[in-house]
């Protein structure tokens, strides 16, 4: 019923689209010139080609990691949930608006800043800033002001929501307001974490006002952040499959109470995990690495939720649609749609995405393949193809809807092809970078070398050009999506393009008052931080060495 009433908003306010929007062409921009940086790795670790004018290897790395992990992402989702929250629970007022805009103004400014000291090559430090690699200051405060601006944003999506439910008291809110605030809500507690790792650490240290830092404690700070921005990456992806996919292909939400839980178990295990990425780090105890591997595991189980959600959603609509047997379901789903295919390719891809992911979450698997190319290969399954491929599903009508225009077929077309070469290159280059990961231990972050003829190393090289050919691929389908992009905005034919949101069914029970109460999931979220992180800090700053002087090339 609720579900109901707020569909009764059919359109993202035009100001709020404008907001949006502006966040889209910076995400945009960000996907063109990392995209580049990409297709120069892969060639650069072909063997066959080298950098001009003194380009470096890492300089280009970090450019690609900054501007796709960090730039890409969190502009993209900004947009994506100001138009769900305008189209859901109604138009932000003139005052939550603003705030808005100066959050996306500090955010570009914050961008503008940091990539250029990258471009300097004035702070080449990969996405991950480990110290003692050292950044020029300039980077670090621009990368606090995209954190501050991001927080901004965030403020008028709180306060839009918050307004709702004091003007509809006793009512579930809708589904898709309901996940946006708690992305948010995951994405300020774990922004905490990287925010003291570079006020107070990194951003005086390379201003020379103290001289050394402690390596491990930025890096468990950082790792604090680092495993809940990926689901702060991810979360936007599963709102367009619960609320959205649904829709298009003609279906209702499976369950509101199931997708609930999922994200509020997201909202509490995200963060109490991070010790994960740090499984081979000296200096963190041993009991504590084994109890951060089980919460990662607890982690797993909304993921689990999720795609079950999925496969009766479609197998309930394929049955509607009077499919049998036990993939009979699979051909009633509409695959010349691009808005639901490249969603889909990207749900296919996290089954070995996600897999790999429980491998790396394996302490003692982890020894195997944490500094090698198999983890690249898993981040481009999770992230660049699960959640990128979702976040183009979604930009093809989301774009028009906030532009006043129409996805035609001809564009429609263009976006499956788009997905194809997606699919095709990723499978590519994630494939050879799993192998030659697993098989050969080839390191991760590297430049080409032959390694003085190393005969390991040698093996190598047959796979960096399967990757170099799959990252050309990509490429040619980022230069397809910038195009369609720039027709969506600015050329498509004027009309309305449907916001599709999906809503219950008719007989849906009530979905417990409990899943939305915030207090109680968030006494829970600080229990499991403190439980997860105050021994092994206590333990990092105790048993300190004397820290780090920075090292910059
Ligand atoms: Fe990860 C490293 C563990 C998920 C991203 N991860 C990374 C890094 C990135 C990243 C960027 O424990 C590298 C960071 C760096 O620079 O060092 N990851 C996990 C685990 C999960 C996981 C347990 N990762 C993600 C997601 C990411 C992401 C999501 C981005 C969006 N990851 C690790 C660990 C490391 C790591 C270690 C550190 C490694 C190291 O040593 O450095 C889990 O959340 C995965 C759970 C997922 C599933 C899959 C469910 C399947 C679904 C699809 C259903 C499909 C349908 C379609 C319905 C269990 C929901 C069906 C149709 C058909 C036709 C079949
Ligand atoms: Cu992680």
């Amino acid at each position: 019923m609720q579900q109901t009433i707020a569909n009764k908003i059919m359109k993202v306010d035009p100001r709020d689209a404008k907001l949006a929007m502006a966040n889209m062409y910076v995400a945009f921009i960000a996907l063109l010139v990392g995209g580049l940086a990409g297709l120069l790795q892969v060639l650069v670790r072909s063997g066959q080609f080298k950098l001009p004018w003194g380009i470096g290897y890492y300089q280009v790395l970090t450019v690609h990691g900054v501007l796709l992990g960090l730039i890409l992402t969190t502009f993209f989702i900004m947009g994506f949930q100001v138009a769900a929250i305008s189209r859901t629970v109604g138009p932000l007022t003139d005052g939550q608006r603003k705030i808005g805009w100066l959050g996306f103004w500090l955010m570009t400014l914050g961008t503008v800043a940091a990539s250029i000291m990258v471009l300097l090559n004035e702070a080449t430090v990969l996405y991950t800033f480990y110290a003692p690699l050292q950044a020029h200051w300039i980077f670090y405060l621009g990368l606090t002001l995209v954190v501050v601006g991001s927080w901004l944003l965030c403020v008028p999506q709180f306060m839009r929501y918050a307004q709702w439910r004091k003007e509809h008291k006793g009512e579930t809110s809708p589904l898709l307001a309901f996940m946006v605030v708690v992305n948010n809500l995951l994405w300020v507690v774990a922004t905490l974490g990287v925010a003291i790792e570079v006020l107070f650490m990194l951003l005086p240290w390379s201003l020379g006002l103290i001289e050394r830092v402690d390596v491990l404690l930025t890096r468990t700070l950082f790792w604090y952040f680092g495993h809940a921005l990926v689901y702060f990456w991810l979360l936007p992806a599963y709102m367009a499959w619960y609320t959205i996919v649904p829709k298009i292909i003609g279906a209702k939400i499976f369950s509101d109470a199931l997708a609930r839980l999922a994200f509020m178990l997201f909202l509490i295990f995200s963060v109490p995990v991070g010790i994960h990425h740090q499984l081979t780090e000296p200096g963190i105890d041993g009991l504590w690495k084994f109890i951060q591997v089980v919460l990662t595991f607890f982690v797993i189980v909304p993921s689990l939720l999720t795609a079950f959600s999925m496969f009766a959603t479609f197998e309930l609509r394929g049955r509607e649609l009077g499919r049998k047997g036990l993939l009979g379901w699979f051909k009633a789903l509409p695959w010349k749609d691009s808005r639901f295919l490249l969603p889909f390719i990207g749900m296919v891809a996290f089954i070995p995405g996600g897999a790999g992911g429980i491998v790396n979450a394996s302490h003692q698997m982890n020894q195997l393949v944490h500094n090698t190319i198999w983890i690249t290969g898993h981040f481009h399954l999770t992230v660049a193809t699960t959640v990128v491929l979702t976040f183009f599903g979604v930009a093809f009508w989301l774009i028009p809807h906030l532009t006043g225009r129409v996805l035609t077929k001809k564009l429609n077309f263009l976006g499956i092809v788009v997905g194809i070469l997606w699919a095709t290159g990723m499978f590519i280059m994630s494939s050879a970078m799993h192998i030659v990961g697993l098989l050969s231990g080839a390191p991760r972050r590297s430049e080409y070398s032959e390694y003085g003829g190393a005969a390991q190393a040698t093996e190598w090289i047959s796979y960096q050009i399967a990757q170099a050919v799959g990252g050309t691929i990509l490429f040619i389908a980022i230069i397809l999506i910038t195009y369609l992009v720039i027709q969506l905005a600015f050329f498509a034919p004027k009309g309305e393009q449907d916001f599709p949101l999906a809503e219950l069914s008719p007989g849906a029970e009530k979905t417990p008052a409990i899943l939305e109460n915030f207090k109680v999931w968030g006494v829970i979220l600080v229990a499991l931080i403190i439980f997860a992180y105050t021994v092994p800090i206590i333990d990092i700053i105790q048993n300190a060495p004397p820290g780090s002087k920075g090292f910059n090339n």
